[in-house]
Formats: C-alpha cells, sequence, structure tokens
C-alpha cells in the first residue's frame, strides 16, 4: 500500500516529485515572498483576503498566489502527473471520445461570460458569473489522485474551494438530501452533443449526483483551476467537481447548475449502463467492473514506459481514513 499514516488524503508538495513547470512556478511565488522555505502556508498580507488574485489576462490565466493549506503529511512520495499529460489524456465525451479529442476540440469553448446558478431545496439560491466563481470562497491548493473506473489514474494539484462552502451559503433546508449538478448544454460549442457518434451515446447534458454528505465532505473539492493556472477547456474550465474517492466519471466537468434535491438524481454513466455503473461508484478494488478488473491501475506519471506503472488500486482511492464513515452501513457490492 502506498500511505502509511493515518490521514491520507491531501498530498502535500513534499511528498511529490515536483515537475518542472510546477516548480518553477513556485520558485517565483517563494521570490515574491508568498512562500516561506519551510512554510505551505501562503505568508502575504493579502493571502487571507479569501480569494486568489491573478494575472488578468483571461485566456491563460496564472494564480500569483494560493492559500495553500495542506492539512497532514505521510510517509510516501507520490509523483505528479506531468501538466502536459493531465491537459492532453482527457475523457469529455462533449469534445469526442478519444483521449487527445477534447484537447482538439474545446481551445475555442467559452467560458466568459458563465453562469452557475444554485438551486433547489434552498433558503438562499443564488447564481454565480464567472469572476464569482474565483473570488467568492477562498481558494486552496489540492493534491488529488484521480482514478477513472477504466482502470488510469493520475495525480493532479487542483485549486479549488470545498463544495460544502457553496452549498453552505445558500441555506439548504431539510428535504435537501441530496445534490444534482449538471454540465453546460451547448451543441454549437460541444460536437458531441450534436452527434451520437461523437459524443460516445451519451444522452446530454451531463449529469451527476451525490448524497447530500458525501457532498459536505470537505475533501469534495469545486476546482477552478490547475497546475496553478485556471482549468483548460478539456478539464472541464471554469469550474468542475472533484470527489477524490470515487470513479472519475462523477467529477462533472463546466458546471451550470448545482440544484439541491429531495431524491437520488439521475446520473450520466447508470442512465447508460446500471449494471456497469452505480450511483456511488467509490473506487474498490473488490468489486470489478463487469468487464474488467479493479483490482489495480495504471499511474500515468512520465511519458514513455513509465506511463504504463500499474499499482494496486485502494478502497476509495486511499482515502477510507476521511471517507469510509459515510458507508459503514452499506453493502458496497451492491451499491457500487
Ligand atoms: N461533463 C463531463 N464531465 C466529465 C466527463 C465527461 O465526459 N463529461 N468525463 C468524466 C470522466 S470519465 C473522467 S475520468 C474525468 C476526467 O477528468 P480529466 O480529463 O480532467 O482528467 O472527468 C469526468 N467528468
Ligand atoms: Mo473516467
Amino acid at each position: 500500500m502506498l500511505i502509511k499514516t493515518k490521514k491520507s488524503s491531501q498530498l502535500s508538495e513534499q511528498q511529490v516529485t515536483d515537475e518542472s513547470v510546477y516548480h518553477s512556478r513556485r520558485d517565483v511565488l517563494k521570490q515574491l515572498g508568498y512562500l516561506g522555505a519551510g512554510s505551505l502556508l501562503a505568508q502575504s498580507a493579502t493571502a487571507n483576503a479569501g480569494a486568489l488574485d491573478f494575472f488578468s489576462s483571461k485566456k491563460d490565466v496564472q494564480f500569483q498566489q494560493q492559500a495553500l493549506k495542506f492539512q497532514q503529511a505521510s510517509e510516501s512520495s507520490e509523483i505528479l502527473t506531468p501538466e502536459a499529460k493531465v491537459t492532453s489524456h482527457n475523457n469529455f465525451y462533449e469534445f469526442g471520445t478519444g483521449k487527445g479529442d477534447p484537447l482538439e476540440n474545446a481551445q475555442a469553448f467559452k467560458v466568459d461570460p458563465w453562469q452557475l446558478k444554485i438551486s433547489g431545496e434552498v433558503d438562499k439560491p443564488y447564481t454565480l458569473g464567472y469572476d464569482d466563481l474565483f473570488k467568492s470562497f477562498s481558494l486552496e491548493e489540492r493534491i488529488y489522485r484521480l482514478r477513472c473506473v477504466e482502470a488510469w489514474s493520475m495525480v493532479i494539484p487542483w485549486i479549488g474551494f470545498p463544495l460544502a462552502e457553496l452549498i453552505k451559503r445558500a441555506a439548504p433546508n431539510s428535504r435537501a438530501k441530496y445534490v444534482a449538478f449538471e454540465t453546460l448544454y451547448d451543441p454549437d460549442q460541444m460536437p458531441g452533443q450534436k452527434s451520437r457518434r461523437i459524443g460516445g451515446g451519451v444522452k446530454y447534458p451531463y449529469v451527476e449526483g451525490l448524497r447530500i454528505d458525501e457532498a459536505m465532505n470537505p475533501l469534495t473539492l469545486m476546482s477552478v483551476g490547475l497546475y496553478g493556472k485556471t482549468l483548460p477547456a478539456q478539464n472541464g474550465a471554469p469550474i468542475r467537481l472533484v470527489v477524490p474517492w470515487k470513479y472519475g466519471f462523477k467529477s462533472i466537468k463546466s458546471i451550470v447548475g448545482i440544484k439541491l434535491v429531495e431524491r437520488k438524481p439521475p446520473t450520466t454513466w447508470n442512465i447508460l449502463a446500471a449494471r456497469e455503473y452505480g450511483f456511488y461508484a467509490n473506487v474498490n478494488p473488490d468489486v470489478d467492473h463487469p468487464r474488467w478488473s479493479q483490482a489495480s491501475e495504471r499511474r500515468l506519471t512520465t511519458g514513455g514506459l513509465l506511463a504504463r506503472n500499474r499499482i494496486a488500486t485502494l478502497p476509495f482511492n486511499g482515502y477510507g481514513e476521511e471517507v469510509a464513515d459515510m458507508y459503514k452501513n452499506m453493502d458496497l457490492r451492491r451499491h457500487y
């Protein structure tokens, strides 16, 4: 097993081998005095302002500083998946089913203006515009493993804020038992939504859901960036979900709607093939996909041969300490 210490959720940067690009960004932060040599906390006066400042060129925004909040260390070391891999090996069927299709087809995708509507069983529904996505909540960096149901995985430095913060602001009522998410529906921009062939037969818009306790778990992140920049279109710009203990398809991209609901909402891959993809989709090496084993995964690290690293898959993707309690009375074979 990779992780030995008690809490394994947030890999700190001391535990991961920095990718060179990322490293140089951090050197810049150090020079600017935002990061102390031994400290992972941003120390500048404005670090507490509640939001990251960013250089205002909208195309490739570079976060200027970060309120890093790594909470624990572990003895293990994991290698960050290089940025070039994270942004070129994607699943985003709205832009095609090939791993390279999203990079190729999403370049003209317009993310500003954007509207993310929070509604449903809440006392205070609200809508966030593009700038609000970066300014309304305190941003932090989280290095998470991402395990795709197809048995490959990456280690990605996300920037974002806990989904719990967004939900709390809407003041959910007692009927809010689940959270339903919806991706933008815009066939003119998303060729996969125009054609069943390009879009892999998925019914659009892509929808996902979480139980309210899963949504409120501190690990559950709304991501607006990776590798210190705003999200590339192919990774779900301008805002996507990241649920690190579940298979990647739960981490819905380019979200326009978040609705608090009373009943378990429909989810895209479950609609497509219920026997293969459940609502929970917790990473589980003991429950195989009907067509392949989930006991191990191919960790995408560097290119070439190393890209074929095969490692054991961990229950809850290694985040059991933080999340297993939520499922203690459930048969995880039945609720796959
Ligand atoms: N809207 C939407 N969200 C999506 C998908 C998709 O096709 N459409 N693919 C999912 C799958 S299967 C995975 S593994 C992750 C991949 O995220 P990444 O490309 O940023 O690594 O996004 C998930 N979110
Ligand atoms: Mo996936």
